[in-house]
């Protein structure tokens, strides 16, 4: 196929320290946001990656990252992923440097480097995965919507293999970045450091009052004291069922565990649908570990 092609062509074997590079270049890329959002490609970038790997469905083993199929329509069209030309274009930049990289490893990365730069966790990581065609997409509503309560943000996360403990590990992730009007309709940050991986984003759930702001757009919280941060109904849900509450108490009171299981949980959401050779994950170093 078009990947084995490709691999003959450059006839060579990337080793740790070429993904390395290609970590360090989406790295200083992501800073070079200027006045876009925060400051920081970094959220849209967890966003693409997550996004491309969230649409596995483990009794059928279809979807996840391997095959990057966000890159053609209709799936690059489908409501949950308004906005992510965006990351998909940065990431365009960066795979003409390094061609030899295939785009379902490309854009993981892109989340493990947005992860690390942003001072969460190291997220263990390894190359694999194969471009595929727009034939190996799946169908659209695979991905979770924001809409909807407790029983669906379970069933969307269990479809991926996802315990309720990890789905309430991975939501700790909204920590980062905004919404945007002319992406989701939603509107605004989740924390007041939304360039900054941590658990604040469950301290901030249970330590805030949250209201339906009363505006035109559709339903979301506010924080009734400085009324600028958000939640989606989909994050409140956190506070309210039983099992996801004691998950997201215990990550809002100790930081290092959140850490911890959001690092296993993210892991893993990066690596649905891909057929490893054996080779152990590797840790890719952050720009800082490497001045
Ligand atoms: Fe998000 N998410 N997410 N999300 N998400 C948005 C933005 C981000 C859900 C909905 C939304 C996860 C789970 C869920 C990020 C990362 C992760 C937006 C706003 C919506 C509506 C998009 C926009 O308008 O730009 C729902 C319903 C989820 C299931 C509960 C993950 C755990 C939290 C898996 C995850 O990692 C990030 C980062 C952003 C911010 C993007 C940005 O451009 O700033």
């Amino acid at each position: 196929g078009a990947a084995q092609a490709a691999k003959a062509a450059v006839n060579y074997t990337p080793t740790k320290a070429d993904y390395q590079k290609v970590y360090n270049r989406i790295a200083e890329i992501m800073d070079d946001a200027g006045e876009y959002d925060d400051g920081s490609y970094g959220p849209v970038l967890l966003r693409l990656a997550w996004h491309a790997s969230g649409t596995y469905d483990k009794a059928t083993n279809t979807g996840g990252s391997n095959y990057a199929t966000m890159r053609f329509d209709p799936e690059a069209l489908h409501a949950a992923n308004a906005g992510l030309a965006v990351a998909r274009g940065l990431m365009d930049q960066v795979k003409r440097e390094f061609p030899w990289i295939s785009y379902g490893d490309l854009w993981t990365l892109g989340g493990v480097a947005a992860v690390q730069e942003m001072g969460g966790p190291k997220i263990p990581w390894r190359p694999g995965r194969i471009d595929g065609y727009a034939r190996d997409a799946t169908p659209d509503g695979r991905l979770p919507d924001a809409a909807q309560g407790a029983g669906h943000v379970k069933e969307i996360f269990a479809r991926m293999g996802f315990t309720d403990q990890e789905a309430v590990a991975l939501c700790g992730a909204h920590a980062l970045g905004r919404c945007h009007r002319d992406r989701s309709g939603y509107d605004g940050p989740w924390t007041f450091s939304p360039t900054t991986f941590t658990n604040d984003y469950y301290t901030l759930l249970f330590d805030e009052s949250w209201v339906w702001k009363k505006w035109g757009g559709p339903k979301q919280l506010e924080d009734k004291k400085t009324r600028s941060l958000m939640m989606l109904p989909t994050d409140y849900v956190l506070t309210q069922d039983t099992h996801f509450k004691k998950h997201a108490k215990a990550y809002a009171a100790d930081s290092a565990l959140f850490f911890r299981d959001f690092s296993a949980a993210f892991a893993r959401l990066l690596e649905l649908g891909v057929p490893f050779a054996a080779a152990e994950p590797w840790e890719m170093r952050s720009l800082d570990e490497q001045k």
